[in-house]
């Protein structure tokens, strides 16, 4: 407690609006469209600026339209027309940056992650793509995704139907070739075509395996369930020799175990990562378009993505958040902490002394 205490040491009383007041306040904002002398970029703190005002970038971080002199950034992609149930993913960028606003300080207690002060990592801002159009917005996201890594920063995106992720692939295969995946969702997201089209949320990674964007042996799909078409659903898959985990087996059980073979077989090969929300247990993050109830926990996409550090991550996204389904606005917030464990364990981050109970049992 003394040391959540101290978190909150500089914060003080909202004060009446002064001139004093204004000018610090313009200045602030100011400052989250600017880094600071050496290089790197904080999430402005609830003490210099109010958590609800300023404007709302990812994290509280700095705004910038290209990833120069960036190693990571984040990057919206406002995109449902590949959904097959209910819509409204093409919020899900705009409500995870308004919720990440207090989801997030700079240092992580539990890992002992220190991103901000390893990294230089701002927000991108959203792809702009037709959204009536969805071939033609799926080029508009490969464009703009060659351009973001081609100086080798990694993305963060938030989505978006999990259509995104096909395009995003193309672009980071141009840069590291083939890659390994680790895919967090209850579907598997390889059918061939829906109704006969053959991009949807449905079909990306079918599209970016026939295109060898993946390789085969290094793809974990974790959380499977529900229920499908026929019982060769997973046949595509399989042929190339995808690794699936389906949710009976996470169900009741610590997932560092899983990760820890998972790493071991990815070794230093380059890996994206692709977190559907709908992995997660509908009464948990109910704010998805295409809900399957028997979940994973909050606490397992924790190990999870903590259990990622350590491979060499070029990418990640978190798909599927629809603000409409989210009336409480926890499926977002729990997107916008996810996507901080996410810049957690990335390459590089340096890690200092974590946060641990004093008191044993
Ligand atoms: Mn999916």
């Amino acid at each position: 407690m003394a040391m959540m205490r101290g978190l909150y040491r500089k914060v003080q009383p909202l004060r009446t609006i002064t001139d004093e007041y204004c000018r610090r306040l313009v200045h602030t904002t100011l400052k989250i469209c600017s880094s600071s002398p050496n290089g790197y970029n904080f999430p402005t703190p609830g003490s210099d600026l109010p958590y609800p005002a300023g404007i709302a970038s990812m994290m509280r971080l700095p705004i910038q339209k290209t990833s120069e002199g960036l190693d990571a950034c984040f990057v919206g992609v406002t995109l449902d027309s590949g959904t097959c149930n209910r819509s409204g993913t093409r919020f899900g960028p705009r409500q995870i940056r308004s919720e990440s606003i207090f989801a997030v300080r700079p240092f992580n207690f539990s890992t002992g992650a220190a991103p901000f002060e390893s990294l230089r990592v701002a927000d991108t801002g959203d792809v702009n793509l037709n959204m009536y159009n969805l071939p033609e917005a799926c080029n508009s996201i490969r464009d703009h995704y060659r351009a973001l890594v081609k100086d080798g920063c990694i993305p963060l995106t938030m989505g978006g139907d999990h259509t995104i992720t096909y395009p995003i692939l193309q672009a980071i295969k141009e840069k590291h070739g083939p890659v390994g995946l680790v895919h967090i969702d209850a579907h598997d997201d390889i059918a061939d075509d829906m109704s006969g089209a053959k991009i949807s949320h449905g079909t990306p990674f079918r599209r970016a395996a026939e295109e060898d964007c993946l390789v085969g042996p290094k793809v974990f799909q974790i959380g499977l369930r529900g229920h499908g078409y026929a019982p060769d659903d997973y046949q595509f898959g399989l042929d190339r020799g995808f690794n699936i985990i389906r949710i009976e087996d996470c169900w009741h059980r610590s997932l560092v175990p899983l990760l820890a073979k998972i790493r071991e077989i990815m070794g230093s090969h380059p890996v994206y990562i692709s977190f559907d929300i709908d992995s997660l247990d509908p009464s948990i993050a109910p704010g998805t378009g295409t809900p399957e109830i028997g979940g994973l926990t909050t606490i397992q996409a924790l190990e999870i993505i903590r259990g990622c550090r350590g491979m060499n991550v070029v990418g990640c996204d978190l798909v599927e958040v629809s603000p409409p389904y989210d009336t409480t606005g926890n499926t977002a917030l729990t997107a916008a902490n996810l996507m901080f464990e996410m810049l957690c364990i990335l390459p590089n981050v340096k890690y200092k002394e974590a946060f641990e109970s004093t008191f044993k049992f």
